[in-house]
């Protein structure tokens, strides 16, 4: 089993595939066009880990099978090399940004040229360069152009470590997607991008795509969008309506309070003395109490409810009851209307509130089992489904219907109106930070925004910055940038001094890729339009056919991206509107049982197995671990195992292969079948399974004192996805012409497969004494000691020495006594 040197096979067939431009796409003549892509990763410091690898590695065999299968495969990487991971780096080393990013990129593509993926390096993209973010900024200034970038003033996130504010998918559980600080609310004004103008079709459109159902739910959950109806109430003894947002109008004969968010309008009047109220005191100091909890406090579940009575009351209208008005902070004010209408029965917080201030409880759906018991803990509050009960014309009707009915009455009386809102927020796009594509607008000295005309672009990143973050942005103190708006614009101009979310960066780049020349933009100037990506290219290879990335994106990248694309769509740049057709997330890989990350430290680094086993037996090992989409456990013992595997692959074909014998039907057979399990494996992404299969033949072609080439060579090929190197290796001295990623897969054919079980006859001095079911391709030995151990052979055998054994292979077993 000596003879293979991994790594200088693993060199040699590199730069062979890199001199021969073998994994150059040629974007204009390729035939059945095949866009592979995978999630580009963002450069840090840090180098690549196992999640890249597990990332990258079974996506290029996936796209070099599809390759084999005669698709012009088109599969490129590149870095997101603006943001955060740079910037930090940049400050912990003292280094500016640009230098250690640049430093940092040159590491990571030595790392993944020793993966040696088919990556086609002549198009490789750097979101950080010139040469790309004048398409970032070019896509602001569009975005701008249509009317879908604007300034907004609100509460934004704002994370007090990165010292900058994020976007609603950056903050999703109340906390910075970067580094796990507690995000603050504050409130400032910031450039915004309008996804929600696009909600519908985000939503519409994910039907179409095949994507992890999960992945898609998530992004419909997030979007959020809801029918709901706003009701106004009466306020006793005065002349406001308190207007409460609802989903659930059905159950509105059981409202027994209302609540508002202690921002509410209503408030402030009781407070500012507007609206005179006995509690006014009280009220004030629970408000500013409030002020001082996080968004997310205030939304904990099982936080003991609190709150103020404001003294005043509405009108229920179905029941002509008055509802007590109250405030409390679990009632936020950006959401629906800020003020709630409390159904303590049938919800869950409303009851804890009703039951904290012995506000009355009613039963108004009644359970699917029948239940109509009083309500009087929060396990029987009925959330869901059921039928209406003391609830007038509602009574009988299932919750969906009573929905319905409730809210067509409250429209033709006109105590309310139907309405949809979205948890879908527009996308926050300005970022305090130093390293991101500036945005390209200028101030007039009346403080009015222009767009920096297109002539300008890229709209450079000034360089005399301190760098550090401060809550403010550092580009605010240019020297250089303040000069060049003066030179350009006229005296009294300002630039814009925040950057774009790297975020955005990403939202196009799969563009980018297909409008590289060499390592910079091509400028396409169609009809005096500046245009990213010509037109042929694009309705050739878009959308991307597969992408394969994280799990983690589903509502940030996945949902930015496919906004973008749909904009671009609108302002006829693109003629297609779903960036991504296929999606495949991979699983995550876990290490003595958990997830594989920093902070557990549990990491395994893949550079010393690489550098021990080589780029094939790792990257096959990963693939070995369980299924794809699944991940599964890495552990040490488990790579040897492949390693050896791969040895004797070496050792079997090296020392075996013979051109002139020809395949046997046996031989043939098994071939087939390989061929047959590893296509449907591989066509699934089931890369486990389609190594264990290869793994199962191997002691087929072992036990021979030869190998037939023609089933060589159709080892090698399936072989070939998985184990790029040795598969070049074993091609080239076996006899094989030109690269093996260059040869057809091989085809299977089903009238060569054999039965997998025969029947063979077993006669005992000339005498037939039994059939026996045996495994197709059983050896000589395994059918002897079989047949003597068939029943009615023993008896025949019994006492007697066998003096002479034949065996027709697959028929017949013949015993002379
Ligand atoms: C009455 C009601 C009865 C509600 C019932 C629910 C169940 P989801 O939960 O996503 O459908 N709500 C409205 N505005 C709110 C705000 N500003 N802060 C906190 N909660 C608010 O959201 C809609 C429901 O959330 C609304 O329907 C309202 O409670 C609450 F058995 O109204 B519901």
């Amino acid at each position: 089993m000596t003879g293979y040197d991994p790594s200088a096979c693993e060199a040699k067939w590199q730069e062979r595939w890199d001199k021969s431009g073998l994994h150059a796409a040629d974007l204009a003549h390729a035939k059945r066009p095949y866009y592979g892509l995978v999630m580009f990763p963002y450069p840090s410091g840090d180098k690549l880990h196992v999640g890249h690898w597990y990332n990258f590695g079974p996506a290029d065999s996936f796209y070099r099978f599809q390759r084999m299968r005669g698709r012009g495969v088109f599969t490129p990487i590149g870095f997101d090399a603006f943001g955060l991971p740079a910037e930090n780096y940049a400050i912990r080393t003292g280094t500016p940004p640009a230098e250690s990013t640049a430093a940092n990129v040159a590491t990571m593509i030595r790392q993944l040229r020793r993966m040696g993926c088919m990556y086609d390096w002549s198009r490789m993209v750097n979101t950080s360069e010139p040469a790309y973010y004048r398409w970032t900024q070019w896509l602001f200034l569009r975005m701008f152009g249509k009317g879908l970038a604007y300034r907004g003033k609100g509460n934004v996130n704002f994370c007090p470590s990165c010292q900058t504010v994020l976007a609603n998918e950056q903050a999703q559980d109340g906390t910075c997607e970067r580094c796990g600080t507690e995000v603050l609310q504050k409130p400032l004004e910031q450039w915004f991008w309008k996804i929600t103008a696009y909600a519908d079709r985000l939503l519409s459109g994910l039907d179409a795509l095949d994507w992890p159902e999960k992945t898609k739910t998530m992004q419909r959950n997030w979007i959020g969008r809801k029918e709901g109806i706003e009701i106004a109430y009466d306020v006793e003894g005065r002349s406001e309506k308190i207007v409460c947002f609802t989903t659930r109008p059905d159950t509105n004969f059981g409202a027994t309070f209302i609540v508002l968010a202690p921002e509410h309008p209503f408030v402030g009047g009781i407070i500012a003395g507007r609206i005179p109220s006995p509690h006014r005191r009280e009220i004030g100091r629970y408000v500013e109490k409030a002020r001082h909890k996080t968004e997310r406090e205030r939304q904990e579940e099982e936080r003991k409810k609190t709150g103020a009575f404001t003294g005043f009351s509405a009108v229920n209208n179905l029941t002509g009851e008055n509802m007590p008005i109250w405030v409390s902070d679990f009632v936020l004010a950006g959401f629906g209307t800020g003020a709630v209408v409390g159904v303590p029965g049938h919800d869950k917080r409303d009851f804890e509130f009703a039951r904290e201030f012995g506000i009355p409880v009613r039963r108004v759906v009644r359970g699917p089992d029948g239940d109509d018991s009083d309500i009087t803990s929060v396990e029987q509050v009925q959330e869901e489904e059921g039928t209406m009960v003391h609830s007038g014309f509602l009574d009988g009707l299932d919750i969906h219907q009573a929905t319905h009915r409730v809210m067509d009455h409250l429209e033709e009386k006109g105590w309310g109106k139907r309405v949809t809102t979205m948890r879908l927020r527009d996308w926050l796009v300005s970022r305090q930070r130093y390293w991101g594509a500036l945005i390209p607008i200028v101030y007039d000295p009346e403080g009015a925004p222009h767009p920096v005309p297109e002539e300008h672009l890229p709209w450079l990143l000034p360089t005399d910055v301190a760098f550090k973050p401060t809550g403010t942005s550092p580009i605010a103190n240019s020297k250089e940038l303040k000069t060049r708006v003066e030179r350009l614009f006229g005296k009294g101009w300002t630039p814009e001094v925040d950057t774009m979310d790297t975020f955005v960066c990403s939202s196009f780049y799969q563009l980018m890729y297909l409008s590289t020349d060499g390592f910079g933009m091509r400028l396409l100037n169609t009809s005096g339009k500046m245009k990213p990506i010509d037109s042929a290219v694009e309705e050739k290879w878009m959308p991307v056919r597969c992408y394969i990335g994280g799990a983690e994106h589903a509502c940030m990248h996945l949902i930015y991206a496919r906004f973008v694309t749909m904009a671009l769509h609108d302002m006829d740049f693109l003629s297609h509107e779903e960036p991504f057709k296929k999606l495949i997330h991979q699983g995550v890989i876990t290490h003595k049982g958990a997830k594989m990350s920093k902070s557990k430290g549990n990491v395994v680094s893949p550079d010393p197995f690489v550098l021990k086993y080589g780029a094939d037996v790792f990257r096959m090992y990963l693939m070995f671990m369980g299924p794809f989409e699944e991940g599964g456990d890495w552990n040490d013992s488990g790579i040897r195992g492949i390693d050896r595997f791969v040895r004797r692959v070496h050792a079997a074909l090296t020392e075996k292969t013979n051109k002139k014998l020809k395949q046997d039907k046996e031989l043939e057979s098994g071939l087939h079948t390989i061929i047959k399990k590893v296509t449907g494996d591989m066509d699934r992404l089931h890369f486990n399974t389609a190594i264990a299969a290869l793994m199962e033949f191997l002691p087929v072609l072992e036990e021979r004192p030869a190998i037939p080439a023609e089933t060589a060579s159709a080892f090698l090929r399936l072989l070939a996805p998985l184990a790029p190197h040795l598969a070049e290796e074993l091609w080239e001295r076996t006899g094989g012409r030109g690269f093996i990623l260059e040869q057809p897969w091989p085809a299977c054919d089903d009238s060569r497969i054999r039965a997998d079980r025969l029947t063979i006859v077993v006669q005992v001095n000339g005498k037939v004494r039994a059939e026996m079911q045996v495994p197709a391709g059983i050896s000589e030995a395994e059918a002897l000691a079989l047949a003597e151990e068939q029943e009615n052979v023993r008896k025949h055998l019994a006492g007697k020495t066998i003096r002479k054994a034949i065996y027709v292979p697959e028929k017949l077993v013949s015993l002379v006594v």
